[in-house]
């Protein structure tokens, strides 16, 4: 076994709270059905494509004897996507659930995400495997990976695979594509009367799998808390020498609500919120034009120095240049063979801007040439253009430093500019679970234990209540269907669950808006410093402020 750090060791023995629920004998533990439910939209297409699982009820977890719990039973686990401090424990959860309800059970670990479904690649989960990982971050238990799982050779290879591990239940703990993924699954199961359920598990620390239903994606409250950290270090570092602009990308592949969050734990000059841009249509000058107003009103305030939280998804909300990424996209997918056959990346652009239409060359052109490079890179399995590849704070801090040296020349701008960029991503998608999240996933995942043994299949596993202490939380199922609508994807209609982008018209972005013009010129950051795990409940479990401001809704 390799070195283990002093937190490491101590955090084996955290004990994650449960909500009341949970905390009796798992058979004595029932899902409560309520009644059938709909979709929010597009209810017959997706009542066409989802015969077996549409409509199930929503289930509450409540006490009472289930005769079921003890049954023998073999369950599959997979980590699907991008890594979220949390995922060992929701396999922690479910592994301690599975065995209190009969130790002869066995849990699966399917190995480097869904590829290990399909290739039958799995390890088997005991006591001592699982010992070395109660409580940390990471995904490395059993790695995880982005195949999607779509087409008719993949589903045969799956339910081989189930058929010859006798795998009972798969649970996906995945972000919205790979809980599609897992509703599509539980119908394809039923249709062919295959005994295998499935059971999502809301991951992502973007924070965008989320709705009236799944308060929050597990990740996204330790993710946001190692980045504030990091940002109210610069924001401390950048007040004391009083020289540097930093221009900071947070992660968050679509939905700002990293930035959103960190912003109301950090109090920065500049935050931008991508939605806000697509929504005033805001073009790449105006949005510099903003940055730089702020620069130059700090200037005149003897403030030569900054902190700027730009969200890595913007460049596609932008929306010169999501048009211009989605022509890409295309002229990709149309031209894969010659494309691939290029030399390099100069010959690279020079074939897309030849392909392209006027308007959105000429966005292309006048982007550095390293931009247009990254504008270039592989898409991922489900198509999505690689956001957290794409420099888009040193493009803005480039972009500022240009204009505020053509106002300096035209007189209207007598300060000093140096700026420093930062990526904030990867940094935190492993940290130490907070105990919110140690909590949260632990709970998840006992909870989709339960919802097994209940019988339950094409269901997410949810928490409620999760502002408050868990002693108040709830627990239960919601039918994935209910969370779907269909999308227009890759030229076709397609069933998925909607990404939960940041209201502006939620208390989040609220209050952010209406103290950020006062945070724009006078330097008010705040440090939240390191997630403390061991200490009084204030500076222990707190929920992010994003849930708290929701929840106040
Ligand atoms: P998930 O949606 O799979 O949770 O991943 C989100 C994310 O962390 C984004 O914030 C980021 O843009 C992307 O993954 C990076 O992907 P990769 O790990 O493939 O570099």
């Amino acid at each position: 076994m390799s070195r283990q750090s002093p937190l490491q060791v101590a955090r084996y023995s955290y004990v994650p709270k449960l909500p009341p629920v949970l905390r009796t004998s798992i058979d004595n533990v029932i899902a409560k059905l309520g009644d059938p439910t709909e979709a929010a939209s597009d209810r017959e297409g997706l009542k066409r494509l989802f015969p077996n699982s549409y409509g199930k009820p929503i289930a509450e977890l409540a006490e009472g004897r289930n005769e079921q719990s003890g049954v023998k039973r073999t369950v599959g686990v997979v980590l699907s996507g991008g890594q979220a401090p949390g995922g060992h424990n929701v396999i922690s959860g479910l592994f301690d659930g599975l065995k209190a309800a009969n130790p002869q059970s066995t849990l699966l670990g399917f190995l480097g995400g869904p590829s290990g479904i399909t290739d039958n690649q799995t390890i088997e989960i005991t006591e001592t495997f699982l010992a070395e990982y109660r409580n940390t971050g990471g995904f490395d238990m059993i790695g995880s990976g982005r195949t999607k799982i779509e087409t008719d050779a993949q589903f045969e290879a799956v339910s081989k695979t189930c058929r010859e591990r006798e795998i009972d239940a798969i649970v996906v703990i995945g972000g919205d594509d790979s809980n599609t993924n897992a509703a599509v699954l539980a119908e394809y199961f039923l249709a062919r009367k295959l005994q295998t359920q499935v059971i999502g598990v809301p991951k992502t620390i973007d924070g965008d799998l989320k709705n009236e239903y799944i308060q929050a994606s597990f990740g996204f409250d330790t993710a946001t808390k190692t980045y504030a950290e990091l940002i109210g270090n610069i924001g401390r570092d950048a007040n004391s020498a009083k020289k540097y602009w930093h221009f900071i990308r947070l992660m968050g592949r679509s939905a700002s609500h990293i930035a959103l969050e960190c912003a109301l734990q950090t109090q920065p000059n500049v935050c931008l919120i991508s939605e806000e841009v697509a929504s005033r249509s805001q073009t790449l000058d105006a949005i510099v034009a903003e940055i730089s107003d702020v620069v130059v009103k700090r200037s005149e305030a003897g403030e030569n120095f900054g902190v700027a939280l730009i969200p890595e998804g913007l460049i596609e909300f932008i929306p010169e240049m999501g048009q211009l990424i989605s022509r890409i996209n295309d002229i990709l997918a149309q031209h894969a063979d010659e494309f691939a056959a290029l030399e390099d990346s100069e010959q690279q652009s020079a074939f897309i801007s030849k392909q392209l239409d006027a308007d959105s060359a000429h966005v292309f052109d006048s982007l550095p040439n390293g931009i247009q490079a990254q504008l270039l890179v592989d898409r991922d399995p489900h198509g999505n253009v690689q956001v957290s590849r794409i420099e888009t704070e040193k493009l803005l801090m480039e972009m500022v430093e240009q204009k505020l040296d053509a106002m300096k020349q035209a007189g209207s701008y007598a300060g000093k500019f140096s700026a420093l960029n930062h990526f904030f991503g990867y940094e935190g998608r492993c940290a130490f679970p907070s105990n919110f999240d140690a909590d949260y996933c632990y709970t998840l995942g006992y909870t989709a234990c339960v919802l097994i043994a209940n019988g339950l299949t094409g269901y997410i596993a949810s928490v409620g209540n999760l502002a408050q202490p868990a002693d108040r939380w709830t627990a239960g199922g919601i039918p994935i269907t209910m969370m779907m609508n269909m999308e227009q994807r890759h030229g076709e209609q397609k069933p998925v669950i909607r990404k939960a982008l940041v209201e502006l018209n939620g208390v989040p972005f609220k209050t952010f808006a209406a103290e950020r013009t006062t945070w724009a010129v006078k330097t008010s950051f705040t440090f939240p410093g390191a997630i403390q795990y061991f200490g009084p409940d204030e500076v222990c479990n707190q929920p992010t402020q994003t849930l708290i401001l929701e929840q106040k809704r």
